[in-house]
């Protein structure tokens, strides 16, 4: 059987990385794609040339025409603009908006077949723009954030309570911004909830509400310390991790920005919930059951994202 395919759209701090770990993990022949002229080259040859060293077969090929593309098992997109210290991520949508407007035309031209997966900020509004603008159907093009933002949320409950991130299932809804909804009550530690966790003085209830906060603002901590970018490593993991769930048809249960039609009681928009992801694409979203609390919240963060759709359409008029 053919390798699969998988086209990097952008290739920068993330893009390089998904090649690397892309290829470590033979996954498939990889496409650098980039504006940049001589970047994605210069990447795709040196990760080749390691190749040789962690011995796996795949090839990897630097390119800035869309033609190169062609036939894509999986498109990642991270092109466009990340944000530096004091920026939010709403403030990269005029820029990115337009990058995905070209990026949604060059997979509709070259890649129709493929499952994509946006990554690049504001997330939830990109990737429901990008569906628009590529014209692929809507499970098969969705967003990496949930599985970063539970991952961090797990990393931090590790930490704090010294048990393997193994056995750790932490879960974060909504968009992905500062007021994402961490799930305390559905997230376990051993397969206990956390509140339990609480109970039994695995970690006090102070702590909790500290690393709940954390996690919402996981990106900023990261993008503060860095000065010239943002997280790269743990993006591209959680983006090969959806990636790999498609390929393989595992159907795990990631928390990725999925279009809605219904669930969670909301329709016509992109956010993040628990979905399966196959063979199919996004086959099946999990609805969790949520109190008033928990509904409160992500009633604020679905606002949020309302709010980024709507500048969008504000900028491009072809967006509905
Ligand atoms: P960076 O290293 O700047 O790479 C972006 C690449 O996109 C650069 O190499 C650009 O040349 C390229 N590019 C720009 N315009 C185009 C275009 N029209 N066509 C093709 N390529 C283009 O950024 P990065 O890799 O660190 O981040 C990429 C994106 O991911 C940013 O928007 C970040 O905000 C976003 N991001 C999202 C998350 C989530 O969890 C959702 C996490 C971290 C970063």
């Amino acid at each position: 059987m053919a390798r699969a395919k998988i086209a990097l759209i952008g290739a920068g701090m993330i893009g390089g990385t998904l090649a690397h770990i892309a290829a470590r993990e033979e996954l498939g022949d990889v496409i650098l794609f980039d504006i940049a002229e001589g970047t994605p080259q210069g990447k795709a040859l040196d990760i080749a040339e390691a190749s040789a060293v962690f011995g796996k077969d795949v090839a990897l090929k630097g390119a800035n025409a869309y033609e190169d593309i062609a036939g894509a098992d999986v498109c990642i997109v991270t092109a466009g603009v990340p944000r530096k210290p004091g920026m939010s991520r709403d403030d990269l949508l005029g820029i990115n908006l337009k990058v995905m407007k070209a990026v949604g035309e060059g997979i509709k031209a070259h890649a129709p077949n493929a499952f994509v997966i946006c990554i690049t900020n504001p997330l939830d509004a990109m990737v429901w723009a990008l569906q628009q603008f590529s014209g692929l159907p809507k499970e098969k093009v969705i967003g990496m954030a949930g599985v970063l933002d539970s991952a961090r949320f797990a990393y931090f409950l590790a930490e704090a309570t010294g048990v393997s991130v193994e056995d750790i299932h932490a879960w974060t809804l909504g968009g992905h911004g500062d007021d994402m909804v961490p799930m305390v009550r559905h997230s376990t530690v051993g397969g206990l909830p956390l509140p339990e966790l609480v109970k039994q003085g695995w970690l006090t209830q102070d702590k909790l509400d500290a690393i709940v906060e954390r996690t919402r603002k996981g990106g900023g901590e990261i993008v503060a310390l860095l000065k010239t970018g943002s997280a790269f490593y743990a993006p591209a993991e959680s983006a090969i991790a959806m990636a790999t769930s498609y390929l393989k048809d595992k159907k795990r249960v990631l928390p990725c920005a999925t279009y809605l039609s219904g669930q969670y009681g909301l329709n016509d928009l992109y956010v993040g919930v628990p979905v399966v992801i196959g063979a199919g694409g996004a086959e099946k979203i999990v609805e969790f059951e949520t109190n008033d609390a928990e509904k409160a919240m992500f009633a604020k963060s679905v606002e949020s994202v309302k709010g980024l759709m709507e500048a969008c359409k504000a900028i491009d008029s072809s967006l509905v």
